[in-house]
């Protein structure tokens, strides 16, 4: 007999599983010497940010000592934080972003 025309108990047709990967926030973390224009260029370049965004974000940061740059699964957001870092002591900056999971 036809295997796909059964009772349905034989062949059940499974509903497809499809999963949403956790995210993860990038945390710009605020500091005393880091200039406010290389942290604005650091948001553009990496985060794809306006000029706009990019300053309002590093206002945040600098009047309220964190901030999301932007939220990502957890292989773009370990590169972003490995890049900014990298970034920043090429350019013997202090300026630190870190990897934090969404709630
Ligand atoms: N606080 C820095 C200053 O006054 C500016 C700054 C902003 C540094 C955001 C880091 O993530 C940062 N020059």
């Amino acid at each position: 007999s036809d295997p796909g025309k059964g009772d349905g108990l034989a062949l059940q047709e499974a509903r497809p599983k499809v999963r949403k990967p956790p995210l993860y926030k990038v945390v710009i973390l605020n500091d005393d010497y880091t200039p406010m224009e290389f942290v604005v260029e650091v948001l553009q370049r990496f985060f794809s940010l306006s000029r706009d965004k990019a300053t309002s974000i590093m206002l945040h940061v600098h009047t309220r000592g964190r901030g999301v740059a932007g939220v990502y699964t957890y292989e773009i957001a370990e590169t972003k934080v490995v890049m900014v870092n990298d970034y920043a002591r090429e350019h013997d900056h202090p300026l630190q972003c870190t990897l934090e999971e969404t709630g």
